[in-house]
């Protein structure tokens, strides 16, 4: 099944002021903006349409709208993200689902719950419990997706900020797999494409029809997903990376 929109956003001036454990420094706006719009032409030619949020300066982690919300093909969840600064973020987006989608279910406090940490494999979805996303969020979403007729299963991270940190499915029975994920048991029935340390960044990958968008600069990355059958589009990630983001957060695809 091909992705056909995908939601994005403007990032706000005030990104530069968000949330980070990096230690590269502080993001330059302006080349984030040249970066976020050569993210959206990558999923243009993904072949998607794109509907594009306006800034918030309100919420300067709000550009990573992957967060506030799961979504399958027949209905939306909106999330309930773990950071305070973010939270707010859903009011927004559940009004902008809306006129995409009329069945909706919700993360409730005390569950909390990042969109960061849940990973789609066909009919299967992986539930990370991070320092976003709680045990009893984890629960809900399980509950929720297994009432729709998905199987769920719950992965308590060891080290990686979110689940899709360190993991990307591109189907076709092909995970893409790095640090903690490498040996996990719960990946071992897939055809596992293994990511070193010193890359362990692009394996926060996007499979988007017929490509596979990663970061620049990972040639052994690109060399293993185009050995295993995908084109790839290669974007410079520097300034979203500095804010602990990657290629899954800065979009939402369905
Ligand atoms: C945050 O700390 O929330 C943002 N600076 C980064 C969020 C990245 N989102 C994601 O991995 N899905």
């Amino acid at each position: 099944s091909k992705f056909q929109r995908v939601i994005v956003k403007t990032p706000g001036k005030s990104y530069v002021e968000g949330l980070t454990t990096s230690d590269l420094g502080k993001p330059e706006y302006e080349k984030l903006l040249v970066q976020h719009e050569a993210y959206i032409e990558a999923l243009q030619k993904c072949g998607v349409e794109v509907t594009l949020l306006s800034a918030s300066e309100e919420f300067p982690d709000s550009t990573f709208v992957e967060d506030a919300a799961v979504l399958t093909a027949d209905f939306a969840v909106v999330t309930n993200p773990g950071a305070d600064s973010r939270n707010g973020e859903i009011i927004e987006m559940e009004s902008v689902l809306k006129d995409f989608y009329t069945k909706f279910h919700y993360i409730k406090a005390p569950g909390t719950l990042d969109g960061g940490d849940i990973l789609q494999a066909d009919n299967r979805f992986y539930i990370g419990i991070s320092d976003r996303t709680n045990e009893e969020g984890a629960r809900q979403l399980k509950e929720i997706l297994e009432g729709e007729g998905f199987e769920a299963t719950i992965i308590p991270l060891q080290k990686f900020f979110h689940l899709k940190t360190g993991i990307a499915y591109l189907g076709n029975n092909k995970m893409v797999v790095a640090g903690e994920f490498i040996d996990h048991p719960a990946f071992d029935s897939y055809e596992k494409i293994v990511i070193g340390d010193e890359d362990e960044y692009s394996a926060n990958c996007i499979r988007v029809n017929d490509y596979v968008i990663i970061p620049q600069g990972y040639a052994e990355t690109k060399r293993k997903i185009n050995e295993a059958g995908y084109e790839t589009i290669e974007l410079d990630m520097s300034e979203v990376q500095k804010q602990d983001g990657g290629l899954s957060c800065l979009s939402l695809r369905f």
